[in-house]
């Protein structure tokens, strides 16, 4: 800006000067005409450096104003990272709260009549070999007799297979009513059942998890504390303790409620049942999606509806195998 209004001033005086010297000869001596040359030149010169001190001034003002931005910013920031400590850290006394809540509830409601309903009861009755059985039906809880897959072997048996992914063939993208009571084939593919799992969880129970990947590798994930509410609490998800190889890609689930494809109960905008195409504790929306689409072998990598595990193959990987069990915390085999 300074250059061109200097360049701008010199310009006129430029033009004052050729009219005179072009079209009419000057008449005034040549001294008149250098004084008013001078005079306007130190005019120029007080101009400009009026101009510089604005600019100077001008530009310490915005300096300013910059430091000023940065620091609120900064502030604003910092600000930030302690709130979201804050939350994070409130979430998660939350968490361990409902977890003690749900135990202490579990503890008092235990009797003789639930102790019998799983595949570990069976189990310590010297039932030890893997399979199909039948609950006898349970009075007490109300719950009719059931179906079940027991692994009497893994790890030490007493196993109640609560989902089975090997086959493809059974659709996994079903409505609330189904995955409350169950779909599928015992010996197959299958759901046990939310209201079943429910029932299963009221004792502190664990929740294995098997993966195969189609190069025949195997992985798995265990939780040593898992419990789903009731229908009421759309089947909120409990879980804590991991270990295993697979990855811990559950937790992200932890605290969420079941959704399927007519309940949107995720943490996110999208309708996460829609578009993993299954029923699971979607938060925003996966970190595994053990319920997702079966693809075939060589069809796994192209989607991302698969039936997921992220700590071990990522987004893009639909697994061969999955096998999801329970079993109450303190069983010895
Ligand atoms: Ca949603």
């Amino acid at each position: 800006v300074q250059v061109q209004t200097v360049a701008l001033l010199l310009s006129r005086v430029t033009w004052a000067q050729n009219p005179r010297k072009r079209l009419a000869p000057p008449k005034t001596p040549k001294a008149q005409c250098c004084d008013e040359v001078r005079s306007l030149k130190v005019q120029v010169a007080n101009l400009t450096s009026i101009l510089e001190e604005l600019g100077r001034k001008q530009e310490s003002d915005l300096m300013n104003v910059v430091r000023q931005i940065m620091e609120l910013d900064q502030q604003n920031r910092q600000q930030e990272a302690r709130v979201t400590e804050a939350e994070s850290k409130y979430s998660e006394i939350n968490n361990r709260v409902e977890i003690m809540q749900l135990q202490t509830l579990q503890s008092a409601t235990q009797t003789s009549s639930d102790a019998t309903y799983d595949c570990a009861s069976l189990f310590t009755k010297s039932y030890k070999i893997s399979g199909e059985y039948k609950l006898p039906k349970d009075e007490f809880l109300g719950t009719p007799e059931l179906s079940v897959f027991c692994d009497m072997e893994t790890n030490g048996g007493g196993w109640t297979v609560i989902q089975r992914r090997k086959i493809g063939l059974t659709s996994f993208h079903r409505d609330w009513k189904q995955y409350k009571s169950g779909f599928g084939s015992i010996r197959g593919d299958f759901w046990l059942g939310n209201d079943h799992i429910f029932r299963l969880t009221r004792q502190p129970s664990v929740l294995r998890i098997e993966l195969e990947d189609w190069e025949g590798e195997t992985r798995y994930a265990e939780y040593g504390f898992f419990t789903v509410s009731n229908e009421l609490n759309s089947y909120k998800l409990f879980l804590a303790n991991y270990s295993g190889n697979a990855g811990d890609s559950l937790r992200y689930h932890n605290n969420t409620n079941f959704s399927t494809i007519n309940k949107d109960n995720d943490k996110c905008v999208d309708h996460c049942a829609s578009l993993r195409k299954g029923g699971y504790w979607y938060n925003c929306c996966t970190d595994s999606n053990l319920n997702g689409v079966f693809y075939r072998y060589g069809e796994h990598t192209k989607s991302t509806d698969g039936i997921t595990w992220y700590g071990w193959h990522g987004p893009n990987y639909s697994l061969k195998r999955v096998e999801m069990k329970v079993r109450p915390v303190g069983f010895q085999p």
